[in-house]
């Protein structure tokens, strides 16, 4: 069935519907444990990759609320959650805390973000409005982000966005800031956990700053996409997040105005490198940082 259709735009109502259902549920719980004094921290890539047990239970609560309405969809998760494809052509890419760290140092710029998102070629979905916003990684499915939402428990904010009908912020729309000198602008990034990452990330970091107003490290690449949506951050870029991080923050900024690149004209944003700004701040991160994207 078409996406174009009627019934199409009532399925991508749908999709937005249970991407905010299934984050804010899991937003709420994630508080609660913390709360109760329940969360409990161990690692994974490094001493400072840190992932709680409420990590877990939320991935679990959002798989458990996706698949019981939709057990055709796939589902990949942060945590290792997943669903095996029944061949709706659905994806949902989820990210049950965006910024672990910030969760578990009480730092309110935590998030849970659920996406959902297509690949190309499936006829179903290629009529969908807006122009295709591909994203993609070197060693991983190329996939477009069509419904999402991401929910910061800490704030009560509820981002939301389907394509082509715009991004909101507990019911606002938002439009991101149209400032064109990347000389006053306001840059969010990150940083991995890993020494060899984040000397690449500082090489960039290096390059750029006495460029630009200032950076802001967030903690969370969903909330920092999300900032940008709503004007309080002017670009954003950063290499080496994974999908989970950013596959419903694009669509929300997009949908506000943004263009989210890669690190070159031909290459799709992805862990490699995803920018993200109005047309000017994008392509202006992209000649400064671009270059030092290696594969
Ligand atoms: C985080 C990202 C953030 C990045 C952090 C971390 P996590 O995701 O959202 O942008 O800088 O290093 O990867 O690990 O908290 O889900």
């Amino acid at each position: 069935m078409s996406a174009a259709d009627g019934d199409g735009a009532h399925t991508l109502e749908s999709l937005e519907a249970l991407a905010v259902d299934a984050a804010t549920e899991a937003g709420g719980l994630i508080l609660a444990m913390l709360e109760n004094a329940d969360v409990h921290v161990a690692t994974k890539s490094s001493s400072v990759d840190v992932v709680t047990n409420a990590d877990r239970a939320a991935e679990s609560a959002i798989i458990e609320r996706i698949t019981r309405v939709r057990s055709d969809d796939a589902v990949l998760g942060e945590e290792g959650g997943h669903s095996v494809s029944g061949g709706s052509g659905i994806t949902w890419v989820i990210d049950p805390i965006d910024g672990t760290t910030n969760f578990v140092y009480r730092i309110p710029a935590a998030c849970v973000s659920v996406a959902a998102t297509v690949e190309p070629g499936d006829e179903r979905w290629m009529h969908i409005p807006n122009s295709p916003l591909w994203h993609g990684a070197p060693d991983a499915p190329v996939r477009r982000t069509i419904a999402g939402a991401i929910f910061n428990p800490f704030t009560n904010e509820l981002y939301r966005a389907r394509a082509g009908a715009g991004a909101s912020r507990n019911g606002e729309q938002l439009r991101m800031n149209d400032s064109a000198e990347l000389a006053t602008a306001l840059i969010g990034t990150g940083f991995g956990y890993t020494a060899e990452r984040r000397r690449e990330q500082a090489e960039m970091l290096l390059k750029l700053l006495p460029s630009i107003r200032d950076i802001r490290r967030l903690g969370s690449a969903a909330y920092d996409l999300c900032l940008l949506a709503q004007g309080s951050l002017d670009g954003y870029y950063e290499r080496g997040i994974q999908e989970w991080d950013f596959a419903a923050g694009v669509l929300i900024a997009a949908e506000a105005g943004a263009r989210i690149i890669g690190a070159s004209q031909d290459a799709l944003p992805s862990s490699r490198l995803l920018i993200a700004g109005n047309s000017a701040i994008a392509d202006a991160l992209q000649s400064v940082v671009g270059s030092l994207a290696s594969d």
